[in-house]
């Protein structure tokens, strides 16, 4: 019996993709290469120092690890002059309707996000009364696809996880999902989804009949 969701917030709530491209692509040009939309596609849903690791590994620099920390440390900065100015209009389509519909029928609600900013950006568009328990970077130390975030998402919400159902964009956050024996909705390409149980193209499509199909 689904008691629960857990919800990923890049990609699946709001698109902060944009906002990370902008600030790692300065960074990149600062460090004297291009970084591509494409090569973005690669830190979706990775945590910050592996998204550097990555982009690092793209421009072919090698760094010290204090270096490193500097550079994510100005990254950040940059990221969230954005994130500071974003409005509750740029919650995706049909999410916050789909938010209040599970409130409405008495569906526990978690974030499970790899993001160490999340209770900015939930503040800023306004639905942080609406989870019941945020999860997100600064509580776990093991990154998706290990299901530590989901897991302690259905323990703060006091459910087993075969009652929850987790909604990702990034298959490493399927596969969490799957490792921690929930459900899981997909949210974008069945190509690069396929192991979830439902995909769809966001929330917009989604209503508490097809999550209860999932059952
Ligand atoms: P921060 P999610 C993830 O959010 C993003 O998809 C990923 O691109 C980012 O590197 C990560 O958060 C860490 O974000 O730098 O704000 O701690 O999809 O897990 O909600
Ligand atoms: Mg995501």
């Amino acid at each position: 019996q689904i008691k629960a969701c857990l919800f990923d917030l890049d990609g699946v709530i709001v698109d902060t993709a944009k906002y990370h491209y902008i600030a790692w692509k300065e960074l990149a040009s600062n460090l004297g290469f291009e970084f591509t939309e494409e090569d973005n596609e690669r830190l979706k849903g990775v945590s910050r120092m592996t998204s550097l690791n990555i982009l690092l590994e793209i421009g072919g620099i090698t760094l010290s690890d204090e270096e490193k920390h500097r550079l994510a440390e100005k990254k950040n900065e940059n990221y969230r002059t954005f994130i500071l100015k974003m409005q509750p209009d740029e919650i995706l389509d049909g999410a916050k309707e789909f938010l209040q519909e599970l409130k409405a029928k008495g569906i526990k609600i978690a974030l499970g996000s790899a993001s160490k900013n999340a209770m900015t950006i939930l503040e800023r568009l306004e639905l942080t009364e609406l989870f019941e328990a945020i999860i997100d970077g600064t509580k776990v130390t093991e990154a998706k696809p290990n299901p530590e975030v989901f897991l302690k998402g259905a323990e703060a919400l006091n459910v087993d996880p075969s009652e929850c159902v987790v909604f990702e964009d990034a298959e490493a956050g399927v596969e969490a999902a799957l490792a921690g024996n929930m459900k899981c909705v997909g949210i974008g390409s069945p190509v690069v989804l396929g192991k979830a149980n439902l995909v769809i193209d966001g929330l917009h499509q989604m209503t508490y009949e097809k999550l209860m199909e999932l059952n």
